[in-house]
């Protein structure tokens, strides 16, 4: 199937306002001189930047998500943001059960599944993000806890349109480790034998790698077979460093 590489920038808790303008202004900016690229460029604000950088680039290619939602579209939810918020803000993609979520959160696979059916509901494409710790994997159990996650996270009526699958290795994320192209091909053959039968036309969805991907890199990542673009967090940062990476694949 054809595949569209996606390199999704994940901000987390980072930027002011002016920095988030800054960043996103200067990627517009640069995928505008570029022309045609042969990928699509994603950038995950926090929440409150949603508006403002969703107005700044939407005569833009660059596209924008978040990185969370709430299973609810509206009501009695303090602190939660709902998918359909997100789409006013014009984002077409949610990040949900990111290995931060799922630790700082206690967020299971049930409710992760249960916010990307409210982002699919919506019309985003949710990112839905699956990863093994250390211990797990040292404990042989990589392939199986992914297996699960899988069967647990994705929601009923995941297709290729509306569901990225991203894989990061929990002990790769922000420590500077990365998983060897070995490890990311073998993981990623077993994702997309995974994803035959529990997602329509799953020979077409996209899978990312995230832990740690930078300029330096990249290149070898994004060459693997089954790697269809990057979910980067720190390196998504710097204007530089993203864009580099966006341009080796
Ligand atoms: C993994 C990744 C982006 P980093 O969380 O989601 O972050 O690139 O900083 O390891």
């Amino acid at each position: 199937a054809q595949r569209r590489t996606l390199i999704a920038g994940n901000w987390k808790m980072n930027g002011r306002r002016a920095d988030g303008l800054a960043l996103a202004s200067d990627l517009a900016g640069r995928l505008k001189g570029a022309g045609e690229v042969p990928f699509e460029l994603l950038v995950c604000p926090p929440f409150p930047l949603l508006f403002p950088v969703g107005e700044a680039i939407s005569d833009s290619p660059l596209l924008l998500g978040a990185q969370d939602c709430a299973v609810k579209q509206h009501g009695a939810h303090t602190g939660d943001v709902s998918a359909q918020m997100l789409v006013d803000a014009g984002c077409r993609f949610v990040i949900v059960g990111h290995s931060e979520r799922r630790q700082d959160h206690a967020e299971g696979d049930a409710l992760i599944a249960a916010k990307a059916a409210a982002a699919h509901a919506e019309g985003l494409i949710a990112i839905v993000c699956v990863g093994e710790t250390e211990a797990e994997r040292d404990a042989g159990q990589a392939n199986a806890v992914v297996s699960r996650q899988l069967a647990g996270s994705l929601p009923a009526g995941a297709t290729a349109a509306n569901t990225v699958v991203a894989y990061e290795p929990v002990w790769a994320i922000g420590t500077g480790k990365t998983a060897t192209p070995q490890d990311v091909a073998d993981m990623h053959a077993h994702i997309r034998a995974e994803l035959a039968g529990k997602v329509d036309a799953a020979d077409g969805v996209r899978i990312l790698y995230g832990g740690s991907v930078k300029p330096g890199n990249a290149a070898e990542l994004m060459a693997v077979p089954n790697v269809d673009g990057a979910l980067v967090g720190g390196a998504s940062l710097k204007a530089d460093d993203f864009w580099a990476i966006a341009a080796s694949c």
